[in-house]
């Protein structure tokens, strides 16, 4: 019997297979805001990424006879950054042709493929550095991991250029790899500590058709946490005692339980959030409710008690990863960019079975703050870990020896249209992000090109232009954010009572050409208080307006940030300025700040500090560090006048 006993039946998850997302490829993001970004990653951050691996050898790495001691030594799962690059590449080149992008990705594949052995087995590490090695131990060394990311570049690649350079040697590895592992005798009942094959393989079964690679995904979470356990056989095999394992458990990759036992969400973040994307698939592929449920309660369990503000997961570098509920420190929170970004990944998902805002609130909010600080401005310095708080030591850096954020930053930004709309076929448009864009879709049997025009996130006016080729009837549902407390919605001048589903306002109608429908979403300054049970929170306010979080920064002033508070009344309004930090809306008041000269020479005394005003600013959490190096801080200290 299986875990996932119950996959097969008509166990069915309400009318999923129903919504899919709208391709990237079809979207054209022409906006202020994230359009020049795009732009600067396709022009600068793919090109500059690329010769940083150059410079750090990872193309030289593949030394046939590599010794041990020989320089460099590949980091075990180096391939990953190219693979992750490769895959950000090719959604670049679907949208934007760039014979120079093309030359270095043709290079790196050439380079990938140049490793793959007789029997099918692609790795670097593995082949160069330890071949005796290979299988051994899945527990720690990624082999897996590495596979999965492969694979996905495989099928960015086919999917962009229609060429199966890279997708065939995958395709003879995941083979390989279907041979190694599974329940047949011989065959190695494992699976790896690091997930992320399992959600490469079902794309892999989605562009190729091949049941195989589908049951071989399935499996791997299947065998996952079964006793007898497989990392506690692997560790006898290599003669250790998996009582010592390095992390404390194997909550660390969610092992410690067969996956549909799992109601929270612990250990590694970037594991996790991999995982649950990969169980979410196998939800929507075998329709299966039993599926669904785990991972909503997962997922509730993570954006009830386990989430920064920001959208960062995982607040502990110990583990890389979740520690208890409502344990969220600021200043050490490490809120890894990847484990955002696998959020992300995750909820598009949930989103897609489970037609709900919450998810796209959790996308939107991760997008704007915790996963876009995880690049500079310039778009050359990524940040790793992004803590709510820092006293100016904290900052992005060029590269890392582990450089696993930066191409999986960009591998998300340069898919980003993807994020906007779905379909339910062709009765049914969604749209869950404000991104000015152009969209051409099949709609009520006709052609209809839709326009979305606003200045999000500065203004939350949004106008979609609907311009069907002839009249088309069609259901609009659009996004009415959780940050949102009013909103006001007008069919060409007309206002429209808000019918609200699951978080969406819906209209339905004959569109015509010329129909357009205004959406107004109301965007004040707010003020966010935390659940008490967040102590570092406590008597501390954060700013936010519409999707962004902000935060002050001493680049702004020479105040230390201790001695800055908020008062629960003072007036804050926001301003746009176009002349600092590429442009941003600055929020501007009131704050108080505590005198120090009084003091003199004491160190204790009965009456307690004076605070006198001043005016201030805050800025969005995604720009901070981009001037002179400072202190931050999203939660301020709140006072009573
Ligand atoms: O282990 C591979 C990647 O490196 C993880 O996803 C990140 O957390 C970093 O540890
Ligand atoms: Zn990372």
């Amino acid at each position: 019997m299986t875990i996932f006993n119950n996959i097969n039946r008509a166990n069915k998850l309400g009318e999923i297979p129903g919504l899919v997302p709208v391709p990237f490829s079809n979207v054209v993001i022409n906006d202020k805001f994230w359009a020049p970004r795009l732009a600067n990653l396709r022009n600068v951050t793919l090109p500059l990424m690329f010769n940083q691996m150059q410079e750090a050898n990872y193309f030289n790495a593949a030394q046939r006879g590599w010794k041990r001691g020989m320089k460099p030594t590949p980091f075990v799962f180096w391939e990953t950054d190219i693979t992750k690059w490769l895959e950000a590449a090719s959604y670049s080149l679907r949208t934007h042709p760039d014979s120079s992008l093309e030359a270095m990705l043709n290079q790196a594949i050439d380079f990938l493929v140049s490793l793959q052995q007789p029997d099918g087995y692609l790795n670097l590490y593995f082949t160069e550095v330890e071949p005796e090695k290979r299988w051994t131990n899945l527990r720690d060394w990624h082999e897996l991991y590495c596979a999965g990311h492969l694979i996905e570049a495989g099928v960015a690649h086919f999917e962009t250029t229609g060429k199966r350079t890279l997708l065939d040697p995958v395709c003879r590895y995941a083979d390989y790899i279907d041979s190694v592992f599974g329940p047949a005798p011989g065959q190695r009942r494992g699976y790896d500590g690091h997930e992320e094959i399992e959600l490469a393989l079902v794309k892999l079964y989605r562009v190729t058709g091949e049941g195989r690679y589908l049951n071989l995904a399935r499996f791997f979470v299947e065998e996952r946490g079964r006793q007898p356990h497989f990392f506690d056989i692997e560790a006898w095999e290599r003669g250790e005692d998996p009582a010592n394992f390095w992390q404390t458990g194997y909550e660390y990759n969610q092992s410690h339980q067969p996956v549909l036992e799992q109601s929270e969400i612990v250990g590694h973040a970037v594991r996790a959030v991999y995982l649950y994307s990969a169980v979410a698939d196998l939800a929507k592929e075998y329709n299966n409710e039993t599926v669904f449920d785990t991972c909503l309660t997962l997922w509730n369990h993570l954006s009830s008690k386990r989430i920064y503000i920001t959208g960062g997961i995982g607040p502990s570098a110990h583990n890389e990863g979740f520690t208890k509920d409502y344990d969220l420190p600021n200043l050490t929170a490490y809120a890894e960019t990847c484990a955002a970004t696998g959020l992300v990944f995750w909820s598009h998902r949930m989103l897609q079975l489970d037609p709900n805002s919450r998810y796209a609130d959790i996308i939107e909010r991760a997008l704007y703050n915790g996963i876009l600080s995880g690049i500079s401005l310039d778009g050359s310095a990524y940040f790793y870990e992004n803590p709510l708080a820092s006293k100016g030591t904290h900052h992005r850096q060029k590269w890392y020896k582990c450089a696993c954020c930066p191409p999986n930053l960009a591998r998300l930004f340069m898919s980003l249209g993807q994020y906007i709309y779905s379909v339910k076929g062709d009765t049914q448009l969604q749209v869950h992000l404000y991104i000015q864009n152009e969209v051409n879709l099949q709609l009520g049997g006709r052609a209809v090109t839709v326009r979305q025009l606003t200045d999000y996130p500065w203004d939350g006016t949004i106008r979609l232009e609907i311009e069907p080729q002839e009249p088309a009837e069609f259901e609009l549902l659009l996004r009415i954010p959780g940050w949102c407390k009013r909103a006001a919605l007008r069919l060409n001048h007309e206002e429209l009572n808000l019918e609200i589903q699951k978080g969406y306002a819906r209209v339905n109608r004959r569109w015509q050409k010329g129909d357009f429908v205004e959406l107004v979403l109301d965007m004040p300054v707010r003020r966010q208080y935390s659940n008490p049970a967040v102590e570092e929170n406590i008597q501390r306010v954060a700013i936010t307006r519409g999707p962004l979080v902000y935060c002050l920064e001493t680049a702004d002033t020479n105040i230390p940030l201790n001695f800055i508070s908020l008062s629960d009344t003072a007036n804050l309004t926001s301003r746009y300025d176009p002349t600092i930090l590429g442009g941003i809306a600055v929020i501007e008041g009131e704050f108080m700040v505590i005198q120090t000269q009084d003091w003199e020479d004491q160190l204790y005394r009965s009456e307690p500090p004076t605070r006198t005003s001043f005016n201030f600013k805050a800025i969005p959490y995604y720009a901070w560090d981009n001037r002179e190096a400072g202190e931050m801080q999203v939660w301020l200290r709140t006072n009573r006048t």
